[in-house]
């Protein structure tokens, strides 16, 4: 089916006085809310009340009296699903990494690159040169590539400035996008991503400097949460502990780039600290499982990265499913081991490379993803949430996980109000 032709405008403009109230009919709805597969519900509606949804059911069930004070779109059969939660991204940073995508096609390893003062050190030497303006606009560039599919909130990490001053600015940059474009933003400090080549030979020193910026970061309301690279290339487990120490001092929440490479036992110790997220987990363990399984915490898998890098470890899928862990996925947007752009591509990633069912990763790029980020007001459509949705030129989410290099969405809401930037976007 086609729904690129339903009504761009509301087709009944609302009464005077009435206009923070939209009724959007007639869809069929993933709610990712109760026991339903998908939460399904095959002719749905939606009550909105300013920013939140008010009522979601059967269309048959609606309310009495919602129609006469809604202004009110009929969907005609549109795919809606809350809007997407991209929670594990590096938008902001300079430059770009393809003459390092052709030493690699030439056989040069990311950890050797790494090792040699490139690949992270690059981007770090890039977005230090880079103005705050241009920071800013790079990363708005691909805020919206991802918010054409349906994105609405997006997680976005420092640790490519590595220097007081500079990891300010990139965590600035990113407060400026949910400023100036109509997206949730989530900041997470990464300043022990890499080893700053002024710190090169001394990284306890260095660990122990960018401990002291948090409190600064968390004052100027610069960070949401903390995170660390903790393997070969990165730091140690008793690195990223003072990390995580400092964190839990100022209150903040912490994830980690845990058992990318190698196997860390990170996984284990973020659980200690009640980590939201473990993210990679390439080389999860079972006592990492086991930990994670303890303390809440979710999964993150990031099938970009495992599929640029040519990796040939898979996550624990199965063990990870079998403990009951929920399993999110992000596109970790990075110009070295990901430069992906699409989260929708990464739904059809995670079912061809990780195996997950498209159930499994459609709850992970919503339900699951907006809980690796702490947030209980999003990732479902129930009463109460943010009205953040998509519509989408389907009958089925499955049909979104099973196309590759498509863009389906039609329509994308966000607390509420229609996005004109997708809605406007002319399609064959
Ligand atoms: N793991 C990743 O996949 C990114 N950071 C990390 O710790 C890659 C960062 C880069 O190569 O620029
Ligand atoms: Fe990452």
């Amino acid at each position: 089916m086609s729904t690129a032709a339903a009504p761009a405008a509301p087709s009944r403009p609302a009464p005077p006085g009435a206009a923070t109230r939209r009724l959007w009919r007639h869809a069929r709805l993933a709610t990712f809310a109760g026991a339903q597969p998908w939460g399904w519900i095959e002719d749905g509606a939606l009550v909105i009340e300013g920013a939140r949804i008010a009522w979601v059911g059967a269309d048959g069930d609606l309310p009495a009296g919602t129609h006469a004070a809604a202004e009110e779109v009929d969907l005609q059969g549109a795919l809606v699903t809350p809007g997407l939660v991209d929670a594990h991204t590096h938008l902001v940073y300079g430059g770009d990494r393809a003459g390092e995508f052709e030493q690699r096609l030439q056989g040069a390893s990311y950890e050797e690159i790494a090792r040699a003062g490139g690949g992270i050190r690059s981007t770090v030497a890039a977005t230090r040169a880079a103005s705050d303006d241009a920071l800013f606009a790079g990363a708005a560039r691909r805020a919206r590539a991802l918010m054409a599919e349906g994105v609405t909130t997006i997680e976005v990490k420092s640790g490519y400035g590595l220097a007081e001053e500079h990891e300010a600015r990139c965590l600035a940059a990113a407060r400026r996008l949910a400023r100036e474009l109509p997206v949730c933003i989530r900041t997470t400090s990464l300043a022990a991503h890499a080893l700053p080549p002024e710190y090169a030979g001394r990284p306890d020193e260095y660990i122990d400097t960018a401990v002291t910026w948090l409190a600064g970061q968390r004052s100027r309301g610069l960070v949401d949460a903390v995170d660390a690279f903790c393997d070969t290339i990165g730091f140690t487990p008793a690195q990223t502990e003072r990390v995580f120490a400092e964190a839990k001092r100022l209150g903040l929440p912490v994830k980690l780039h845990a058992e990318q490479l190698s196997d860390q036992d990170g996984a284990a110790l973020a659980a200690r600290f009640g980590a939201l997220s473990c993210d990679h987990l390439e080389h999860l363990s079972p006592r990492g499982i086991a930990a994670m399984k303890e303390s809440g915490t979710v999964a993150m898998l990031l099938p970009g990265a495992f599929y640029f890098l040519r990796e040939t470890k898979l996550p624990p899928v199965a063990a990870l499913r079998e403990a009951g862990v929920p399993m999110a996925i992000a596109t970790d947007h990075n110009p070295g081991s990901s430069p992906a752009l699409s989260l929708v591509l990464m739904l059809n990633m995670a079912c061809t490379l990780f195996r997950l069912t498209p159930e499994e990763a459609w709850r992970g790029v919503t339900v699951h993803a907006a809980r690796a980020l702490g947030l209980a007001d999003r990732g479902t459509l129930e009463a109460g949430q943010r009205a953040d949705f998509a519509v989408w030129d389907a009958e089925h989410p499955r049909e979104i996980a099973y196309r590759f290099g498509h863009n389906p969405c039609r329509r994308r809401v966000f607390g509420g109000d229609e996005d004109p930037a997708v809605t406007s976007i002319v399609r064959p």
